[in-house]
């Protein structure tokens, strides 16, 4: 194969006489006109406007999520809680941008208005808002506090306005969209300039409704009348993307969870109009016909907003740079959300997690190993050194290596000179052009062998790649095919500091607690007292018996290094070891309590809403609470409407609570439902609906809350 090597590097005369041939050969084709400048390749398929690549390089970006619901401890609001509860009293948008800059962020997006239509600006439109809360005696406006924080740290402002109003009389009505256009035009107007819209796509339902207390349900797709929604916004705020997951295409996408990752396959295409199924929020469209990239939103904790119990569910550090590998190294953005506390500012916990990340990436791309090396291509197009393989190393994001058209594939290698070691490859095609690639893989010369690192498939805006630690002198790029001839922009090398993951903790229905580290060398130490673990705490070796209450707190430490993992911390109440399932035949019902919150089981399919689950809990208990986790493999069978009813004698039964489960579509999270003490022998949940309006009903556990 021939070989065309950087500026840099020191070529022999014979090369550079037949170079010279080739370009000579070659000159009527790239030199085609008369200034006598290369070619540059065409755009190929969709390709991003101009904001769209502004967006895509801030790369990483917060939410945040405040409101009444900050205060009712709940994920959705009815629509109709007193605004008066609403009194973050230390609020500091100051301290939100500092933290944000602090992650290296470039912009946060704010929910101005949740689903409960509470605004937390004064809108001249509604009196649901903060200026009828105890905060700052109804004068504040968050959205300007933000606006200004956002100025002084040279941060982007971003809006969630949620089109669906659970507050709002008239919502489902054609007066609402008024009402709505009137709020977007208050928020993009009054506040400079905001970088992105948000519309989430949970739309109609139960609600206050002014009083009205019933369910709406609209057509998410015609009810806003999103192409005018559209101009108007664009004709506010010509530079804006909008985000939009329930009704026309705009100009990003959600990535079909919230679980803080992209497919590892990721085209910023999708068709224009026509259904987007999950796999197309997950993978894009290789042959879409608009540029609609991903972006991936999750939140630091368990859940979008604050809840106290969730202070020591905050993201790990593994867990975290899962997440920023799964987003943004797989040519999506990261949106990071902080449920704001009720004090109104971002937690001490979620402020270490998120900074802790931001060193932690620091550190890893501190030194780029590719740097000032040798570097050669299979082809480089028309031999122009303008086009050269340098031109990937050279940090400049608007220089690129590009061949000629007619190549589907070629390779990049990097002569490092020296063995060196390495666990993470940055790769960029140049956007502006069209995404390209359709596989790659990545090889090291590990002594005199050539080892396959992977095989991949997209890169788009940015793909970056984990592998294990390797130490070899040089590195081969390889694009195995393209939908057209491959420009590729940056390319870095970098040997990412080693990270322990926190051990996961489980407990059987017998109450055995099982503790695994990811990193199996690693050994493992834990407490069952509330004390903080460390090398002094037990080893774990087996199995650990344990009976009633406990707290389990554990840490894997690397035997050689000493270094410790984050910890894992679990409460268990009471065990289930004398539960049983009543009129349930199928023995695999018993996935229900048997701890592992990865087992499920679901019900018989033929069943009509609604459909119960009996347990019997073997021995009178007083339960103040209950908990359900959903079947976490599958997306059916997600209860999201409920009744909890208890009885001593299975004869009367009393209910204990009733209710919904918010938001447990996107978020498939564990479920707690308090209330007030009530004396059990038998416990019933009851599922009225599903997340997917059939009769599919599943459980990945069950538990209680005893007093
Ligand atoms: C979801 C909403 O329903 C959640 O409450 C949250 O705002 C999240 C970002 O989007 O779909």
């Amino acid at each position: 194969m021939k070989t065309y090597t950087s500026k840099n590097t020191p070529v022999n005369s014979r090369h550079n006489m037949l170079r010279g041939l080739s370009i000579v050969l070659l000159v009527t084709q790239l030199f085609g006109n008369c200034l006598g400048q290369p070619i540059p390749p065409k755009p190929f398929g969709p390709v991003p406007n101009k904001n769209q690549i502004r967006w895509q390089q801030m790369e990483y970006y917060a939410f945040i999520h405040l409101s009444t619901n900050t205060f009712t401890d709940q994920e959705w609001g009815y629509g109709e809680d007193d605004p008066k509860i609403f009194n973050p009293e230390k609020l500091d948008c100051r301290q939100w941008a500092r933290v944000c800059k602090a992650a290296g962020m470039k912009g946060i997006i704010l929910t101005a208005k949740h689903h409960s239509g509470f605004c937390l600006w004064p809108s001249k439109y509604t009196e649901y808002s903060v200026k009828n809360s105890s905060w700052k005696a109804g004068k504040g406006d968050i959205v300007r506090e933000l606006a200004d924080a956002c100025k002084e740290y040279g941060l982007k402002l971003g809006i969630y306005l949620s089109p669906w109003d659970r507050n709002y009389s008239d919502y489902g009505k054609p007066e609402y969209i008024t009402y709505f256009r009137n709020q977007l035009t208050e928020l993009l107007t009054n506040y400079g300039e905001v970088f992105e819209i948000w519309f989430d796509g949970a739309n109609g339902g139960s609600g206050y409704y002014g009083g009205a207390n019933e369910t709406r349900r609209i057509d998410a797709k015609t009810y806003y009348d999103w192409p005018n929604t559209y101009k108007l916004i664009r004709k506010l705020q010509p530079n804006i993307v909008i985000w939009n997951d329930g009704g026309d295409r705009a100009d990003l996408r959600w990535v079909g969870t919230e679980d803080g990752h992209v497919g590892e396959k990721n085209w910023s295409l999708l068709n224009a109009t026509g259904e987007v199924t999950r796999d197309m929020l997950r993978h894009g469209l290789e042959n879409g016909d608009s540029w609609v990239p991903g972006e991936v939103n999750t939140s630091i904790r368990p859940g979008w907003f604050y809840h106290e119990y969730e202070d020591s569910k905050v993201k790990t550090l593994p867990r975290l740079l899962e997440t920023y590998y799964s987003s943004f190294g797989r040519n999506g953005t990261l949106l990071l959300n902080f449920p704001v506390d009720k004090r109104g500012l971002i937690h001490e916990n979620d402020e270490k997690a998120v900074l802790e990340l931001a060193e932690t990436v620091r550190k890893t791309f501190a030194i780029d190993l590719a740097t000032n090396k040798k570097v050669s291509a299979s082809n480089v197009r028309g031999n122009a050194k303008v086009f050269g393989p340098d031109k990937a190393l050279d940090g400049k994001k608007d220089t690129y290596w590009a061949t000629d058209d007619k190549l589907r594939s070629a390779s990049l290698t990097i002569d490092f000179g020296k063995p060196t070691t390495f666990n993470r490859f940055l790769v960029q095609e140049y956007i502006p052009l069209g995404q390209r690639v359709k596989s790659f893989q990545l090889e090291a010369k590990v002594g005199s062998e050539w080892k396959q690192l992977a095989t991949q498939s997209t890169i788009g805006y940015k793909r970056i790649l984990v592998f294990p630690t390797v130490q070899a002198t040089q590195l081969r790029f390889t694009i195995t095919d393209a939908k057209s001839s491959p420009i590729i922009s940056n390319i870095g090398v970098y040997n990412a500091p080693q990270v322990l993951t926190a051990p996961a903790i489980t407990r059987n229905k017998d109450g055995a607690v099982t503790i695994e580290a990811a990193d199996k060398e690693s050994d493992i130490y834990y407490t069952l007292d509330g004390s903080a673990p460390g090398k002094h705490s037990t080893r774990y070796t087996a199995p650990v018996q344990t009976d009633g209450k406990i707290e389990v707190r554990t840490i894997a430490v690397d035997s050689k290094s000493g270094a410790g993992s984050p910890e894992a911390r679990e409460k268990f109440d009471i065990t289930r070891k004398t539960w049983k399932l009543l009129n349930l035949a199928d023995e695999k019902a018993n996935a229900v309590i048997d701890g592992n919150p990865n087992t499920a089981w679901y019900q018989p399919r033929d069943q009509k809403m609604p459909v119960d689950i009996v347990i019997d809990l073997g021995e009178q208990q007083t339960l103040t609470g209950f908990k359900y986790l959903p079947g976490q493999g599958r997306i059916d069978g997600i209860i999201s409407h409920f009744q909890f009813y208890v009885s001593t004698d299975r004869q009367t039964w009393k209910l204990a609570t009733e209710g919904e489960f918010s938001n447990i579509k996107n978020n498939p999270l564990i479920q707690i439902k308090q209330f007030d003490a009530v004396k059990a022998w038998y416990i019933k949940l009851r599922a009225l609906q599903n997340t997917q309006g059939n009769g599919e009903v599943g459980y990945g556990e069950i538990d209680v809350i005893t007093q």
